[in-house]
């Protein structure tokens, strides 16, 4: 990208900073859409709301702040409680802050007015949210376009901008969201300078985990390793989304890691490690799984399973290229993973015998890969005229587009003995014909293996975003080299002065 002047986000030391130019950038790419839109009228105004300040449950205790995804895409406010409008005809950006009240200025800092916004934000004009209404009716908009959509991911309805005095205006609520979701799936340069700073600092902060990592040790203190490191040296306060830090069996379930299982097993010798961690900078997420033996060594089935996972992957990674079906890269991932298995006497027979039953779906339940921006999952998988495809696996893909240069992705295979999902697997005789029960059982408890990176696709293929040790040999090589591993993570241990 050119030079491109402040303001900007950042956090100092080694940050990245992020111009306020990108987010201009992205309402131009916006009302241009807008303005190729029939239905759209002459004189209408986009109006966005964003996320609101809240508390936990009952309490005054404030639950840490992360701006709403499309209202950051759209103007880079960091602020709760604020409101958005642009003129889609003229292009003109109008930000509304709260009116804070004299007291915020005791408990919360300097109230500041209006004209910084205005610096911080580059933005038209900024005004007081209580000033909506008669702001807007001054303009004497044709069409109020608020947002309202289905997220095709979770099913959740996203929350449409409302003030007192909407009733005066003529709004459409319907015509906003497919279009600023579309600007969304293809990524700016800006942008995707944004996911490579991320990419890189949780890339770095997998391979301090990578070497921290000891058997005797809790699962959580590797986690707690990944969040100090994104924070401390990359100003990532938030992760896109919960740490999975599966070890032995737990590398098996696919979103380890919530409440109920928080990363607090301890880690043995032999175990496979699977750790899915991305930091998250000026919302802008990552996300990112390695998988490796807790000791530093593989042993010959750990290095089978891994060797299967990471051909899968760099076969994806050699054919992604605009024009090509993300479907179809989910079967090629399953084909390899097959054959692989088959070569490691799991699986026997015919190939493609065991695509038609979907067996690829006992070993990865899960999609190959989805989209990534501001969101883990971010939005625009299924627009209208994309339908998800009902078969195994293939159902759970959260996009079945055609490549396109621009759009971001996870590439994520990987191969899990869930017993569950084998028990079923047995149980059937279309798929048990398949499997070899004797050479199985050895592989019962092993856990699971997931190689997930990052990718942009470009004009000719892709661009890798991530960078870790990924061939057994270069993660051997990189845990055996721990000497350089920071003091900070040492155990506290208490003197005998004390
Ligand atoms: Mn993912």
């Amino acid at each position: 990208m050119s030079s491109v002047q402040g303001p900007w986000f950042w956090l100092g030391n080694e940050t990245l900073k992020v111009p306020a130019a990108l987010f201009a950038l992205n309402r131009s790419r916006l009302c241009e859409r807008l303005r190729k839109n029939p239905d759209v009228p002459k004189g209408a105004i986009v109006l966005l709301q964003g996320g609101a300040q809240t508390q936990r449950y009952c309490t005054d205790t404030d639950i840490l702040f992360r701006q709403e995804s499309f209202f950051h895409w759209t103007f880079g406010v960091t602020e709760s409680d604020c409101y958005g409008a642009i003129d889609v005809d003229s292009g003109k950006s109008i930000l509304f802050v709260p009116k804070l009240p004299e007291s915020y200025a005791v408990w919360m800092g300097k109230i500041h007015p209006p004209e910084h916004f205005k610096g911080k934000y580059a933005v038209d004009e900024v005004l007081h949210t209580v000033d909506i209404a008669s702001f807007l009716s001054s303009k004497t908009p044709s069409l109020l376009l608020t947002l309202r959509g289905v997220n095709t991911d979770s099913g959740s309805v996203c929350k449409e901008a409302s003030f007192e005095g909407i009733s005066q205006f003529s709004v459409n609520n319907t015509l906003l969201h497919p279009e600023i979701v579309e600007c969304r799936v293809f990524k700016t340069d800006m942008e995707l300078e944004i996911l490579r700073y991320t990419n890189r600092v949780s890339s770095e902060a997998h391979k301090e985990v990578m070497k921290a990592a000891q058997v005797g040790m809790k699962e959580y203190e590797l986690e707690s390793v990944f969040l100090h490191y994104c924070y401390a040296r990359g100003g990532m306060r938030h992760t896109s989304y919960t740490c999975i830090c599966g070890s032995g069996n737990n590398s098996s379930i696919l979103h380890y890691g919530h409440a109920g299982a928080p990363n607090e097993r301890t880690i043995r010798d032999g175990d496979m490690c699977l750790f899915d961690m991305g930091g998250e900078y000026y919302c802008y997420s990552s996300d990112i799984t390695c998988s490796f033996p807790a000791n530093g060594k593989f042993t010959a089935d750990q290095r089978a399973i891994y060797e299967a996972v990471l051909k899968a992957s760099r076969a994806v990674m050699e054919s992604v290229k605009p024009g090509v079906v993300w479907p179809d890269m989910h079967r090629l991932a399953d084909k390899i993973h097959l054959e692989e298995l088959t070569k490691l006497g799991i699986l026997k027979g015919n190939i493609e015998d065991m695509m038609k039953v979907h067996m690829g779906a006992v070993f990865m339940p899960h999609g190959l890969g989805h989209f990534l921006g501001i969101d883990v999952h971010d939005v625009g998988g299924y627009p209208e005229g994309v339908d998800r495809i009902d078969l195994p696996g293939l159902k759970s893909l959260r996009t079945a587009r055609v490549l396109q240069e621009r759009m971001v992705l996870t590439i994520e295979p990987g191969i899990y003995f869930i017993d569950h999902v084998l028990d079923q697997a047995l149980n059937n005789p279309a798929q048990s014909c398949f499997i070899n029960n004797e050479i199985l059982q050895r592989f019962r408890g092993f856990g699971g293996v997931r190689i997930e990176d990052d990718i942009a696709v470009t004009a000719n293929g892709m661009e890798l975003l991530t960078c870790v040790p990924r061939t057994v040999e270069e993660i051997e090589a990189h845990m055996a080299d721990s000497a350089n591993v920071s003091k900070a993570f040492e155990r506290v241990v208490l003197s005998e002065q004390l």
